[in-house]
Parts: C-alpha cells; structure tokens; sequence
C-alpha cells in the first residue's frame, strides 16, 4: 500500500517485516538477498542490526518517532536502486548474485557532529543527517543511487578512485543516481526527475534550487569542468567526473557541450543511455580505465546492444567528441 511518507519522494509503499512481537522492521525480504535500514545511532562507524520498527507498518506518520524519518528514505532509496538495477540493467544487485543492500542513517563524524556527506564504505551505505543548513538528510533517490552505485563499480570495473577512473567512478554514481530518480519518477507522481544530483537535500532552507552537481552543465557549480582540455586544472574526482556526466547528459538528451560548442542532435533517452554506460561498467571496464577507454567501452556496449551502423553508436560517439575526449 502507498501510505508510507518520505521527507523527499511523497508518499511510498515500502516492503517491511512483521517482527515476533507483532511490530514491523525495515527490513525488505522481497528483493533478492534482501533490503535492510538500520540506525547508526549517531556513531561515526554503522554497526549493529536493531531495527527501525513501526507499530502498523505506516511509515512516516505524524506521532511516529522523527528517528524513523531519514531511514525511510533511504529505505526507498535502495529498494528502487535494486530494482533499478535489475528491471533497467538486467543484474541483480551489486554483485549479480542478489547482494543484500544494507544502509544506515544517522551516522556521524568522528567529532560527534552531523555528517553533511554520504558514502559507501564497501559493504554499505553510511548516510549522514545533514546540518540543517547546508543540508538535510542526505537520503535522496539520487544520492543513494550514487553511493549504491560506488558498490557496484567496486563489484564490477573496480574504477580505481583517482585520477581518470576516479573521475569516471564519480560519474557513473551520479549516472546511475539519475537513473534511480528517473525510474522512481515513473513509478511515482511525487518524484521529479531532472539533471541535477542531490537538489532535494541540499540548502533546503534557501528555496534557490541548487544542488550538489549539475550533469546538463557541469562547470554550474564553480566547481567541476565539463571538458576533457580543462581536466588537467581539474583532477579532483567530483569534479572531473563533469565530463562523462556531460558526455552522458548529451547522448540522452541531445544539445551542446558549453565549452566546445559541439553536441548530439537529439538524445536517445534515458532508458538507452543508461542501458549502454551500464554495460560498459559492468563489463568492459577494468581498475585503470581512462576516458578515452570508457568512450571505446560505451561504443562496444552500445554495438552489443544496437549495431555497429546503429544510430545510438554514432550519439555516443558524437557525445563523447564534444566533451573532448577523442
Ligand atoms: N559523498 C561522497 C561520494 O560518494 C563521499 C565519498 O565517498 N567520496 O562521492
Ligand atoms: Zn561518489
């Protein structure tokens, strides 16, 4: 039943577990080894397994305990990253053998403050309760698919985190994060599916719509480059990771890349995009990958799934040349 309230994405229907003593737990045995919630309790390193419990399985309710609230985001969040992965990628879980999804919330800095980060630590996913200013829970559709998806390049291409692979790990989280919040944004009015990555937790008091990163016009941020001839200013792994975000926003979408002027004339959609960058991920990219070799991975995985004369190769391509990379 959709009657679960998240702090970002409306209302939602989570798979819990009726626990022995007639309460639920966040504890979703429906998708395959298993989606798991737990509270990080406010230490700086998750552990345990006491779970988040609700009396009658209505989530989110006004009266319910406000601990409850970020997990039931990131509850949301990593049930529509496993099926994300699976209905759009074809793979179950991270590791194509069901890999069960554990996250906890409320996890702090090691001075006991809020965390105004998230991240994946190589077995889960840490979400911090933001400073209320600079941002709230950092359990958005998005940001999970981005630190989930840090799980699943560690599981497949293994991108190693600096460098060119660092750049490219960056941009294949906030890749498959817009995925998460595109798929969900089908399934659910109430999400809004746009380019931006971690819009919905970020300055929530400031009403100006901003966001961590932008992959229609990375260099938004004052941050991050959206060229491949700008990457030796920019080395820094969130903000090299503006290329292939670039180079995947054009392919999808069509347009010009800003600093080369050059495009794609029309996109090929969401649900191709994705398709290609995430076989190129899971099965032609190893630790070293470079973005050169991630434009040849994405052109073999686009030939494996359209053609070689196939008009998604040559976008592809066309969108990888604006950004620079040859
Ligand atoms: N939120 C950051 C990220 O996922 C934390 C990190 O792992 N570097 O990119
Ligand atoms: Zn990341």
């Amino acid at each position: 039943k959709v009657d679960d309230t998240t702090l970002y994405s409306g209302k939602v229907d989570l798979s819990t577990t009726k626990q022995a003593n007639g309460s639920y737990a966040l504890e979703d045995k429906s998708r395959g080894g298993g989606v798991v919630t737990y509270d990080a309790k406010n230490k700086s390193t998750a552990s345990g397994t006491t779970p988040f419990t609700d009396a009658n399985d209505v989530w989110g309710e006004a009266g319910d305990n406000a601990r409850t609230k970020a997990a039931v985001d990131a509850h949301y969040g990593a049930e529509m990253t496993y099926d994300f992965i699976k209905d759009v990628l074809g793979r179950d879980s991270l590791d194509g053998k069901g890999e069960k999804l554990v996250s906890y919330v409320h996890v702090n800095e090691q001075d006991g403050s809020a965390m105004v980060n998230a991240y994946w630590d190589g077995e889960k996913m840490n979400y911090g309760d933001g400073d209320g200013k600079n941002a709230g829970p950092l359990t958005t559709l998005d940001i999970a698919g981005h630190e989930i998806a840090h799980g699943l390049t560690e599981r497949t291409a293994g991108l190693i985190y600096d460098g060119e692979s660092g750049g490219l790990n960056e941009s294949f989280s906030d890749i498959i994060g817009s995925g998460v919040e595109w798929y969900a944004a089908q399934k659910n009015k109430s999400v809004q599916f746009d380019w931006k990555v971690g819009e919905d937790a970020w300055t929530p008091a400031n009403g100006s719509g901003d966001a961590l990163r932008y992959m229609d016009e990375p260099t938004k941020d004052g941050y991050s480059v959206d060229h491949y001839s700008n990457y030796p200013k920019q080395t820094e792994v969130h903000g090299s990771s503006g290329i292939a975000n670039n180079a995947f926003y054009l392919v999808t979408e069509g347009g010009k890349n800003r600093t080369s002027g050059l495009g794609v004339d029309g996109g090929i959609g969401m649900d191709k995009s994705q398709k290609i960058f995430g076989r190129a991920l899971t099965t032609y990219m190893t630790p070293n990958t470079t973005f050169a070799q991630a434009r040849e991975a994405t052109v073999k995985a686009a030939t494996d799934l359209y053609g070689a004369k196939s008009v998604e190769v040559q976008k592809v391509k066309d969108a990888w040349t604006a950004v620079g990379v040859k």
